[in-house]
């Protein structure tokens, strides 16, 4: 097995300038004629021969300028379609022979439901035919797409439909022409039974684009919502960033089969169902939103990630960081600030922290990889999107928009590197990013010491901040970050004081952006009357851990009045989070597990806060997930550290009871339920006090429970109330209602099936193993997968973590049944034996038992060999 290395990159041999292909469907197979106009690229030597990529085809035929090449002029192995003489330029014509009904690792050309689909990225093309399948390699694509006109009255591709007509046998055909020149692995074909949902949007050129959302018979009632997150995306992207879309048409196709959230290809999305199908009874507002977010960012993705793509795959943090970093904020835009920064934070440090602390740690820009798949990380996603939204705090919005304008200027239809990103941003800004680099070249999560000393005399405060990244794999010793630090200093009456550092004429705004660039700096604030509090990282500025020394009551006290949202739901978290460790450490030595009165009283004050946004609220209320506690803590027993948490919710409900009750009922009104931000709001907070009641073990609240799933209009109230039915000892009743009633709706069948994967009762490994054999389940489909197996493998830790080690066979026995299946799913499944080093003495071994035997297996992809051979050093 052999790992590519970043440095080792060369321009490519030889170029394509286009592309025609057409594909034969019928049900058995694909044949697949590609038309190739191929040219040596300059400067490379005439004796270089052409490498053609191609994996799982049948080989049909060759002819090199319409001559038929003989298996003496080439070379074919299992990955590569070698000619020894390639003229300067010429036209190759390959036909290759697909079995799509047989691909059941959902990459190149496969069939769902008897559709077919295509999924590219990163390297799907070559499962297709033989091509230069590298992103640096743009050609424009014609496609012809011949299929039974009945089984398949649906033909796709990207680009614009130039032409179609009826054919023999009843088949007919249709022709796509894309102008914009592509890498291969945007390329998309969808053919099968669909119907659409056609929408328009306007442009501020006056062009009006068609939109069209494709989905099986049945489901056109729930493209609604997608559609009109289509349409805002149009809109905030002209508005935000002055970029239009390119095509008169942007298709959406919904597939129940995807290894993805969803696919940027050009000009024709194909999508999970996941994100594309909603309706009030059948999504949460989680849902609604996650559809809001992925329409958008696939969106996006025509201009940073299409229009200007990436070199080579270790740049991919290029397109993917970019467009999470746009996704981000156009919900922040549509929504709520305040709870989409939080619910960010929230996401990247229960992820990405503890990948980039664990055996896979790699920077945003990886140096190396066996397989590329295994890249999709939550390092390349969400922490290349904070080091964008560093660029964009730095520069400031103007500043950070010069530097995109430069960007799609210098760099429109070609295939670029994170530094062009860089440079683009630094030259339009006349400003010196070179220490920047290290976010790209360094991993490991940074950590900021803060220490501050307030000088009364002087009325100056100074905060000293330290800067150290721990080691990583491969990379011992690390240099100092170029970062943007936030912070406030808020008086005792709890206002935001003005900020004047030593040397400056005068006190400028109540938020400073430090800029952190040595491993030991000090800031010294001047004029300030009193001892403040210190609100440090404001809106989460840099994806760092930061440690200062707050007192209890400085939380308490930055809970109540930091103007800065985040930074306040950060005091009750740092507040929970110190807590619990407090009491997991206590319980280790046989203590009773207790939270103090003050914790309790500031809970108290939030519940009864009426100037408070209820949705900022509930994110308060929330207790640290244990997957969070548990990174900061060794030798873990992830039982205790259920049990702890367990035992301080219920104390809290206990204490509280009242208060959950009142604000429940209030906030329990008969309203219809319609998707917009006040009710998302209210609704949060009311299952958040519904989440502690059923703590309780009382009758009336389980009846409260029961009264909920029964009449609730929408499912995120009927799903809240099953969550914490299925938590205590009941729901039984309520689980077989629910299967019977949405048997026949995939998606809400996972939640069903995710319910019971993370349910906290006794007995949930033997029920998943149950619910294996269901047949509502499928071992192939990705989405059951994780609905299923790895909800339980990564989202119940007490069951997972069983002392039996029987949590860990099963998940082993099912990465190796996946692998063979679909390796890239099996390898995403894997990474849930990433952490075992964390846990305690008896566990660590039984998980690297596990991972042995794994890494033990014939026939292993690579995909998985590299996530176990890394997770085991
Ligand atoms: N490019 C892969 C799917 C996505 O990030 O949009
Ligand atoms: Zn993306």
């Amino acid at each position: 097995r052999q790992a590519i290395c970043r440095l080792d990159y060369t321009p490519p041999s030889y170029l394509i300038d286009r592309v025609d292909l057409t594909f034969e469907l019928s049900d058995t197979h694909a044949k697949v004629t590609s038309r190739l106009i191929i040219k040596r690229n300059q400067g490379v030597s005439a004796d270089t021969p052409l490498v053609l990529d191609g994996e799982a085809l049948t080989l049909e035929s060759i002819k090199l300028d319409g001559v038929p090449l003989t298996s003496s002029d080439y070379v074919l192995d299992e990955r590569r379609l070698c000619i020894a003489h390639m003229p300067d330029d010429g036209i190759l014509e390959i036909v290759t022979r697909l079995l799509p009904s047989d691909n059941t690792s959902l990459m190149g050309l496969y069939q769902s439901n008897g559709n077919f689909f295509t999924q590219c990225e990163a390297e799907g093309f070559r499962k297709i035919t033989y091509y230069l399948d590298r992103p640096d390699v743009m050609a424009k694509f014609t496609t012809t797409i011949i299929a039974d006109k009945t089984k398949f009255p649906v033909l796709l591709s990207n680009g614009n439909r130039v032409g179609s007509g009826a054919l023999d046998k009843n088949r007919h055909w249709v022709k796509w022409v894309d102008p914009f020149k592509k890498p291969a692995y945007l390329f998309a074909l969808v053919a099968g039974k669909l119907v659409a949902l056609s929408g328009s949007h306007s442009t501020p050129s006056q062009r009006s684009i068609q939109i069209e959302i494709y989905v099986e018979p049945g489901n056109l009632d729930k493209c609604h919502h997608a559609l009109a997150a289509a349409q805002k995306a149009m809109a905030w992207d002209e508005a935000r960033f002055g970029l239009e879309y390119d095509l008169d048409t942007y298709m959406i196709v919904a597939v129940s089969d995807f290894n993805m959230g969803a696919m940027e290809n050009k000009g024709l999305n194909i999508f999970n169902t996941k994100f594309v199908l909603a309706k009030p009874d059948t999504a949460t507002d989680v849902d609604f939103d996650g559809i809001d977010s992925v329409v958008a960012h696939e969106y996006f993705h025509n201009w940073t990630g299409n229009r200007v793509t990436c070199r080579d795959w270790f740049q991919l943090s290029l397109k993917e960081g970019l467009t999470v970093y746009r996704d981000q904020e156009f919900s922040s835009d549509i929504g709520s600030r305040a709870v989409q920064r939080i619910s960010n934070v929230r996401a990247l440090r229960e992820t990405q922290f503890a990948e980039d602390a664990g055996p896979q740690a790699h920077p945003i820009r990886p140096d190396e990889y066996l397989e590329i798949n295994n890249f999709y990380t939550w390092t390349i996603y969400e922490k290349g999107s904070e080091v964008v939204r560093m660029y964009a705090t730095l520069l400031g919005t103007a500043g950070f928009r010069r530097g995109m304008d430069l960007y799609f200027k210098r760099h429109d239809g070609q295939a670029v590197t994170c530094n062009d990103f860089r440079r683009a941003m630094s030259d339009a800004n006349g400003i010196n990013l070179d220490q920047f680099e290290r976010w790209y070249s360094q991993a490991g999560t940074p950590i900021l010491s803060v220490n501050a000393d307030y000088d009364a005399a002087a009325q100056t405060y100074t905060l000293t901040v330290a800067q150290h990244c721990p080691a990583t794999p491969g990379q011992e010793h690390k240099l100092p970050f170029h970062l943007p630090l936030a912070v406030g200093l808020i008086d005792r009456r709890g206002q935001d004081l003005p900020l004047q550092l030593q040397g400056e004429a005068v006190a400028g705004s109540t938020t400073r952006v430090l800029e952190i660039r040595e491993a030991l700096q000090s800031f010294t604030f001047i004029n300030v009357p009193c001892l403040p509090v210190p609100s440090l990282l404001r809106d989460f500025s840099a994806p760092v851990q930061f440690n200062f020394a707050y007192s209890d009551d400085d939380l308490v006290f930055l809970m109540a009045n930091d103007s800065d949202a985040f930074a306040r739901w950060e005091a009750a978290n740092t507040f929970a989070v110190q807590l619990l460790k407090a009491q997991y450490a206590a319980a280790g030595q046989g203590e009773k597990v207790a939270a103090p009165a003050a914790f309790i009283a500031a809970y108290q004050k939030l519940l009864t806060s009426d100037t408070l946004d209820p949705a900022l609220v509930a994110l308060m209320l929330e207790l640290p997930r244990e997957n969070y506690l548990f990174e900061q803590l060794s030798d873990v027993d992830p039982v205790r550290l259920y049990d702890v948490c367990r035992s301080i919710k219920q104390q809290i409900a206990r204490e509280l009871r009242q208060e959950f009750l009142a604000v429940y009922q209030h906030l329990n009104d008969a309203t219809p339920y319609v998707y917009e931000g006040e009710q998302v709001a209210r609704r949060s907070l009311k299952n958040i006090c519904l989440d502690y009641l059923a703590e309780l073990d009382e009758p009336m609240i389980a009846s409260l429970l029961a009264r909920q799933y029964q009449r609730a209009d929408n499912m995120t109230d009927r799903l809240a109330a099953l969550k914490a039915l299925v938590n205590r000892d009941g729901g039984d009743a309520q689980l077989a209602d629910f299967a019977a009633h949405w048997s026949t709706d995939a998606l809400v069948m996972d939640k069903w099936f995710t319910l019971q994967a993370t349910s906290r009762r006794p007995g949930a490994l033997s029920r998943v193993q149950q619910l294996t054999e269901h047949p509502a389940f499928s071992i192939k489909n990705p989405n059951k997968v994780r609905s299923l197996i790895t909800a339980f493998c990564l989202a119940n830790p007490p069951h997972f973590h069983a002392a039996d080690g029987y949590g860990y066979a099963f998940a082993a026995d099912h990465i190796i049944q996946l692998d063979a299946i679909n390796p890239q799913i099996a390898a995403r499944l894997a990474s849930c034996f990433n952490r075992w080093t964390k846990v305690d003495a008896g566990r660590r071994e039984l998980m690297q038992q596990e991972l042995e035997r794994i890494r033990g297996t014939q026939g292993l992809s690579s995909d998985t060999y590299e996530i176990v051979t890394k997770a085991l050093g």
